[in-house]
C-alpha cells in the first residue's frame, strides 16, 4: 500500500461555525465530496478527518465538557457530531467515494486529554481494501478525567504516525498561517515557530480546542519528531482540495528543520 494522505476538513468549512445551533453547509459538503471523488483511487489511500464546527463546539461549551464530566453533555455532543459525520459520509458515498464512518469515541482512549490508545487496525484494513475512513472531532473517554474533547487536530498527527503517512493536509477557512499583516507565511519549522507563534490567533467563533494555534502546535511538534510534513491551506474555494492533492504549493507548509 502507498503511504496514505491524512486530510482534515475544518468544521469552519462544512458548518456555519458562527451558529449557536448545529448548522451544516450541505452545498460545501457536496462540493468537497465531488472533488474527492475525482481524485480518490486505490493507489492513493486517503484518511479523512473532519472538525465538529457548530455540531460540537457550542454543545461542549454549554455543558462545560473541557472542565467537567457530564453524562448528558457527553451523549448529546457525540450524537450531534455523529450526525455531521453521517452527512459527510453520505455525501461521499453518493459522489462515488467508498467512505465509512469511524467514530473516535468508540476506538480512542484519552489520558488527561491526550490519546493514550487508539484501535487503528480497522482503519488499516479499510485502506488495504481501498476504502476511505472518515473520522471526526468527538468526545472521548479519559482514564483520569472520565471524558474530554478529542479534537480532529489531535487525531490527525496520531493517525498519520500510526498509518505511516508522509503528508497531512489541513483544509481551513484561511490561507494557512498568517503574519501580523495578514500575509501568508509559506513555511514553518520547529526552529521558526517560536518567532511567529505570537501572530497566530485562536478561532473567531466558539472553539474549545484552540483554533489555528492549536493546529499549528500539533503539526510543528509532529514535524519535530518525524518526517511528516503538513500543509495548511484554504479549502473554502472550489477546486482547492483537488489542487492540494495534486501537490500544488499553497497555504503554509509545516516541516522539520532544514
Ligand atoms: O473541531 C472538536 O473537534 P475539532 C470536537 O476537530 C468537539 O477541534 C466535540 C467539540
Amino acid at each position: 500500500m502507498n503511504s496514505p494522505i491524512v486530510l482534515k476538513i475544518g468544521g469552519s468549512i462544512i458548518t456555519d461555525k458562527s451558529s449557536a445551533v448545529p448548522k451544516a453547509l450541505p452545498g460545501t459538503i457536496e462540493r468537497i465530496a465531488g472533488e474527492l471523488a475525482g481524485v480518490c483511487n486505490e493507489n492513493s489511500p486517503l484518511i479523512l478527518v473532519h472538525g465538529a464546527g457548530s455540531f460540537g463546539h457550542p454543545l461542549a461549551k454549554q455543558f462545560k465538557l473541557t472542565e467537567q464530566f457530564d453524562t448528558k453533555g457527553l451523549i448529546e455532543t457525540h450524537r450531534s457530531v455523529k450526525s455531521l459525520n453521517a452527512m459527510v459520509v453520505d455525501a461521499l458515498v453518493s459522489a462515488g467515494v467508498p467512505a465509512l464512518p469511524v467514530h473516535p469515541l468508540s476506538c480512542a482512549m484519552l489520558e488527561q486529554g491526550r490519546i493514550s490508545d487508539m484501535q487503528t487496525a480497522p482503519i488499516h484494513e479499510m485502506l488495504n481494501r481501498g476504502l476511505v475512513p472518515v473520522l471526526h472531532g468527538d468526545v472521548a473517554m479519559d482514564s483520569v478525567w472520565g471524558m474530554d474533547i478529542l479534537s480532529g487536530d489531535q487525531i490527525v498527527p496520531y493517525v498519520a504516525r500510526k498509518m505511516g503517512a508522509e503528508l497531512i493536509g489541513i483544509g481551513s477557512n484561511i490561507d494557512g498561517v498568517l503574519d501580523n499583516k495578514g500575509q501568508n507565511i509559506p513555511e514553518v519549522t520547529p526552529a521558526t515557530f517560536d518567532g511567529i507563534r505570537k501572530y497566530i490567533g485562536g478561532s473567531s467563533h466558539t472553539d474549545v480546542t484552540g483554533g489555528m494555534l492549536g493546529k499549528v502546535q500539533e503539526l510543528v511538534e509532529l514535524a519535530g519528531k518525524s518526517d511528516i510534513s503538513s500543509r495548511i491551506f484554504d479549502a473554502s474555494a472550489a477546486g482547492s482540495i483537488i489542487r492540494f492533492l495534486q501537490g500544488e504549493t499553497m497555504g503554509t507548509l509545516i516541516q522539520k528543520n532544514k
